[in-house]
């Protein structure tokens, strides 16, 4: 298979409501929309980059430039026998693993399309449903947050995870317990804390929280393993696993329990697989986070959580989570035991609504061979 063709597209979806985390606020998601064409096929991946640089250091723009300049001429035209080799073909460039991954995905999804298979099956993934959460970010109050979770175990989720940050922290998890007791329940601080705030986490040790993630710096596995040794609740690492070996690394100096796989931090779903694989072999579980994605990748993301070692509830809402009207049809759809069907249809599944995606698109581009 060649790709001859690549598309690329910078789309803003608003979203319905706010998101906020220790970084900062959202209004809109941002995202650059991949469209790869061979053989007559077409094929979808997403980066689902934010507009700043603030959960890590790429943005939509930074994405824009690295695929349109060197990513995308890089793979036009190479006989590619597996979307595995992409990685290794898009190596040359130093980290932009958003970037990639959303190259790799289109690839993935058109030759998922051409072998007739679907994403989940390509992948290696066993289960037809996978377990999800919703993430809440920052409200104005306590008692906004509580109704937030409240009309989420409405809509029948199941595993609530919370934002936090200083000032944001203990006091709100504790007041969440209370009305809450028996929600799966867990905390990401997105690197806010340093090792001197460990007294906040300690306080938060007999919550039955089932996860803290990314309590402290992304680059830090070191002061990590510092805290996790001092607290009986998991660690989960997300912004400092960046790659395979990463994980490898984090597990043996003991800097979590647990990891958040994301195929977009990582580079790619092939990144996401060997990261699944190094966790498991080491009898360490995984779960699916999420960037707001599309449609587009939130249909990919459920392939990936559907492989095996995937055991806690990824944070893979339905569509209308986050918007009013999704890229592809039939949108994300939550099933009442709190699950999401993983689409059977060969590639990503459901079609991609090319009018709804011109809606929100802000600037597109095509880079072909030549
Ligand atoms: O996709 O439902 C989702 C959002 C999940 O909280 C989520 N993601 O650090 O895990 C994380 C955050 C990163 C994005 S915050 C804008
Ligand atoms: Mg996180």
């Amino acid at each position: 298979m060649k790709v001859e063709a690549v598309e690329l597209r910078i789309v803003r979806m608003p979203l319905r409501f706010p998101f906020e985390t220790s970084f900062g606020r959202e209004d809109a998601k941002h995202a650059v929309l991949v469209r790869a064409q061979a053989d007559g096929l077409v094929g979808w991946g997403e980066v689902p980059a934010m507009a700043a640089p603030l959960y890590n250091e790429e943005t939509v723009q930074t994405a824009w430039h690295v695929l349109r300049d060197f990513l995308v001429p890089a793979l036009l035209g190479v006989e590619l026998q597996h979307p595995r080799q992409v990685r290794e073909r898009l190596r040359f460039v130093r980290r932009h693993h958003m970037a990639k991954a959303g190259l790799e995905a289109a690839v993935w999804d058109l030759y998922a399309q051409q072998q007739g298979r679907s994403l989940r099956e390509l992948l290696g993934g066993v289960q037809d449903r996978v377990e999800v959460g919703v993430s809440l970010g920052i409200e104005a109050t306590v008692d906004d947050l509580v109704r937030r979770v409240e009309g989420f175990l409405a809509e029948g989720y199941r595993r609530v995870k919370v934002k936090i940050r200083p000032g944001w922290d203990v006091e709100v998890v504790r007041e969440l317990r209370r009305r809450f007791p028996d929600v799966p329940l867990q905390v990401d601080a997105n690197s806010a804390y340093t090792l001197e705030d460990a007294r906040v986490f300690e306080a938060m040790d007999d919550l039955g929280l089932l996860l803290i993630e990314q309590p402290l710096g992304e680059d830090d596995l070191v002061d990590h393993a510092k805290l996790q040794a001092r607290l009986r609740t998991p660690i989960c690492l997300d912004e400092s696993i960046v790659h395979p070996h990463d994980a490898r690394k984090a597990i043996e100096l003991g800097s979590c329990r647990v990891v958040n796989i994301k195929a977009a931090r990582l580079g790619g779903l092939t990144a996401a697989v060997e990261t699944h694989d190094v966790c498991a072999e080491r009898g360490v579980p995984v779960w699916c986070g999420g960037m707001l994605e599309t449609g587009i990748g939130r249909l990919a993301n459920l392939a990936l959580a559907s492989l095996p070692n995937f055991r806690l509830p990824g944070d893979l809402s339905a569509s209308d989570r986050y918007f009013e009207e999704d890229l592809i049809e039939p949108p994300v759809v939550l099933e009442p035991d709190g699950t999401i069907r993983v689409p059977e249809q060969v590639g990503i599944g459901p079609r991609v609504r090319l009018d709804r995606v011109d809606r929100v698109t802000v600037r597109r581009e095509w880079v072909r061979v030549g």
